[in-house]
């Protein structure tokens, strides 16, 4: 039985997100899409809500499971019998960033991390980007699951008028 996770902040999650759970879905037996509970951003959605959205938009890949997590991914990785972190590289800078991490994972646990490119027409998309794009009053629907943009424009729209 291979276990593989999928860690991220999903803030909101993305096409681009979903391509690389479903892909890595494809690979291994179970996948746990892990949320981190991180509260340095600017979050948009709570962290549960974030474990809600994401548990629906998986909810048709069998072995897909969406999980919280708080304090080291390698701790995660070993309390849940993870065999491999698998992470999405969209450009070079991505690569920079996540090589550090994985290379420190490893030698903290032992645990290894692969990297799988976006896919083409994803790999422009982050949820910063798109958080920022629909605050500013533009059209997020193509990057995100139908629910996911509504809820993400509705929560955008209460920020703004102050009543979140
Ligand atoms: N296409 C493909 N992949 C994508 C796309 C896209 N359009 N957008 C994002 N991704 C990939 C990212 O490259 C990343 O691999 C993953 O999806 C998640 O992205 P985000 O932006 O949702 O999440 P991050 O990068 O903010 O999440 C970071 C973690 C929570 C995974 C990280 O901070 C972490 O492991 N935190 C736990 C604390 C810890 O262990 N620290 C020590 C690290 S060595």
């Amino acid at each position: 039985m291979s276990r593989a996770v999928c860690p991220g902040s999903f803030d909101p999650v993305t096409h681009g997100h979903l391509d690389i759970i479903e892909r890595t879905a494809n690979m291994f037996d179970e996948v746990i899409v892990a949320v981190g509970k991180n509260r340095s951003k600017n979050a948009l959605f709570e962290p549960a809500e974030r474990v809600e959205m994401l548990s629906e938009a998986c909810s048709e890949w069998p072995g897909v499971r969406v999980q919280l997590f708080e304090g080291l991914l390698v701790d995660f990785c070993s309390a849940n019998r993870v065999d491999v972190i698998v992470k999405g590289l969209r450009f070079v800078s991505d690569f920079d960033y996540e090589l550090q991490m994985a290379q420190m994972n490893h030698q903290l646990t032992g645990i290894d991390t692969v990297f799988m490119p976006a896919a083409a027409a994803w790999s422009y998309v982050s949820s910063s980007l798109v958080r920022e794009v629909a605050t500013l009053g533009g059209d997020v629907e193509q990057f995100l699951p139908p629910s996911i943009a509504r809820l993400t424009a509705e929560r955008i729209a209460a920020r703004l008028t102050g009543s979140s």
